[in-house]
């Protein structure tokens, strides 16, 4: 009996603990940073914590509540064209209820169940938040204020709150609805699942055709602009100037590279180059000096 006892205690043992594997518990692990702020070495984070302060024109808290919401992806397959989600996408509760927050991230990534919108002076940025890399929990205090009022709940992390992870709670009798909130409210940019892909491929290809045949037909017609055709004449200018100082310039070339080879001509011109280079720089120096000195008889005057 006794042994039995034992065997059946040893398996239960077991199964808990194989249960437990599968989430990691932060809730003993957090460190307190002072002003509502806890983390662990483990990547648990909770912001704006509050249990003890009533916010203003709260006498006293009217209930004490607690839910568990869990994040995955799983959440999101009921949602066509989500990714993530929350099991829950709408709560609701008394002016200010005591409420603690349990969330259960099932996926291998991190999410956040993040509140915005609260008394700033009560809650750092007017946001209470709770994230973990999952799969983990990690849970979180807050006192929600008077009046009826929306809060928006989401995942901040990129992308995720666009992708569905997005919900609201409601105090009281709320202020309305919040867009995009996935089985709650439409969509802002409502997703198009009527196009099938042989479709959208006959769409991709007449509009490929399309910027083919265009550009060909488009260039051709403002070719001869005024403004191109002056461009025109005047290299046509410059080509006939050029023209006319080779010309005039020829015979004394022709005098002065007599019974020279090719090479004994290029060292030549690179010589005039150089020459006229040297000139260029001289008489720029002797321009800045004259300006230098000049600025300099000006300056003790003024
Ligand atoms: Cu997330």
């Amino acid at each position: 009996m006794v042994k039995l006892l034992s065997v059946s205690l040893l398996v239960m043992l077991f199964s808990a603990s194989a249960g437990a594997v599968d989430y990691l518990e932060h809730d003993g692990m957090l460190m307190n940073h002072g002003d509502g702020h806890l983390m662990d070495m483990a990547g648990g984070m909770v912001m704006g914590q509050n249990a003890d302060t009533l916010p203003g024109g709260c006498d006293s808290i009217s209930e004490t509540k607690e839910i568990t919401v869990h994040a995955g992806h799983q959440y999101a397959e009921k949602f066509p064209g989500r990714m993530f989600a929350f099991d829950t996408q709408e709560f609701n509760f008394k002016p200010c209820t005591k409420l603690t927050v349990h969330f259960v991230n099932e996926d291998k990534i991190r999410h956040q169940w993040m509140m915005h919108g609260l008394p700033k002076y009560l809650y750092p940025k007017g946001m209470f938040h709770l994230e973990i890399s999952g799969p983990a929990k990690i849970s979180g205090t807050l006192i929600l204020p008077p009046g009826d009022k929306t809060y928006l709940v989401h995942c901040d992390i990129a992308q995720h709150m666009e992708k569905g992870m997005k919900a609201q709670l409601k105090v009281g009798k709320g202020d309305g609805d919040l867009p995009s909130i996935p089985g709650v409210t439409a969509n802002v940019v409502v997703d198009d699942y009527k196009i099938n892909l042989p479709d959208l491929i006959t769409a991709a290809e007449a509009e490929a055709k399309a910027l083919v045949n265009q550009p060909i037909a488009a260039p051709v017609q403002p070719a001869p602009t005024p403004a191109i055709q002056q461009e025109d004449s005047v290299i046509s200018g410059t080509t006939v100037i050029g023209l006319a100082i080779g010309l005039l310039l020829a015979p004394y070339l022709a005098k002065k590279f007599k019974g020279m080879s090719v090479s004994e001509i290029i060292a030549y011109i690179f010589e005039l180059l150089r020459a006229g280079i040297d000139l260029a720089v001289k008489l720029l120096s002797r321009l800045v000096k004259l300006i230098a000195t000049s600025k300099n008889k000006i300056l003790p005057g003024s």
